[in-house]
């Protein structure tokens, strides 16, 4: 079977964590050579906007300080950007692209599910793997920091403001049956409130050493599948040890070994096969001579080569 054309879709967004950094993620990985390092791997590759070149984070609203945290002009960039974000991803999908988004920071999941469950009139029937140190699934009440990055999972579960649980017109977006999340090491107690009452599998970092990455990977990845139109895999760097990705805003010791998800990537096949490919929260200035950059080349290598 004929591999489908890969769109790059650049988030340009950081509003959505407390700290600046994530929004030049897309334009490092740019200026790294990412789509000439995939295209030497025989695929058939583009950026969709250009991130060296389009308007980004506030400067797209025209502003010209970062708006502060919690502020309703924090809350208007990320909503800009979302909105951008989850037509571009609608679009690619429905002209038979395969989408893959780049951030930015994790709050750009809201608008990269929203446009894939849209294109597939997948509403709550769209599966997720989420990889993450966190589970992001906060609501603003319990958000310390009100960072729309702390909260996509509720959002995209339908609670929460409307104007973000509903972006692209469906809502709930997503099911909690239809969410694994991978490598959870850093979780907030509303946040276990959160997992237990939506009841969502949930392979933490002390699962992975009891059972196998190898074993959550593959069971999360039937476990979201089942019953479901459209696959989503959500892969914050932050999950990975920061020892491999170091370029991320919200470091937790430990993590995910990767080389041994490379690996696992690798093997995976028509598993790996997921409609959307979402590599979340880089953060270039705190990379460490590329090493995450690098890593991101060859996490896309191995999922769609
Ligand atoms: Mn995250």
């Amino acid at each position: 079977m004929k591999k489908k054309p890969i769109r790059l879709i650049p988030y340009l967004c950081g509003c959505g964590a407390f700290s600046a950094g994530a929004e030049a993620g897309a334009m490092a990985l740019a200026r790294a050579g990412l789509v000439e390092l995939l295209r030497g791997q025989g695929l058939d590759v583009a950026w969709w906007r250009d991130p060296e070149t389009a308007e980004y984070d506030y400067k797209a609203l025209g502003l010209k300080t970062r708006p502060a945290a919690a502020s309703s002009a924090r809350e208007d960039v990320v909503y800009f950007h979302l909105t951008q974000l989850a037509q571009d991803v609608e679009d690619a999908v429905r002209e038979g692209f395969r989408a893959v988004t780049i951030g930015g920071d994790h709050s750009m999941a809201i608008g990269s599910v929203a446009g894939l469950a849209k294109a597939r009139k997948a509403a709550g029937k769209t599966g997720v793997v989420w990889i993450d140190a966190h589970p992001d699934i906060h609501t603003m009440k319990t958000s310390r920091r009100k960072t729309f990055h702390a909260v996509p999972v509720s959002l995209l579960l339908g609670e929460g403001d409307k104007r973000f649980a509903a972006l692209a017109g469906i809502c709930p977006v997503l099911k909690p049956q239809h969410i694994a999340y991978v490598g959870l090491r850093s979780i907030d107690e509303p946040e276990l409130h959160q997992i237990a009452r939506y009841n969502i599998k949930t392979f933490t970092n002390g699962d992975l050493d009891q059972f196998g990455l190898k074993e959550a990977l593959s069971q999360s990845i039937s476990h979201i599948g089942k019953g479901a139109k459209a696959r989503f895999l959500s892969l914050d760097l932050d999950g990975i040890d920061p020892a491999f990705a170091p370029g991320v805003g919200t470091a937790v010791p430990g993590g995910i070994d990767a080389p041994e998800l490379l690996k696992l990537f690798k093997s995976l096949g028509r598993k790996a096969d997921f409609d959307v490919i979402e590599i979340t929260e880089y953060n270039p200035g705190l990379d460490q001579g590329g090493k995450t950059a690098d890593l991101v080349g060859d996490i896309l290598i191995a999922l769609l080569a």
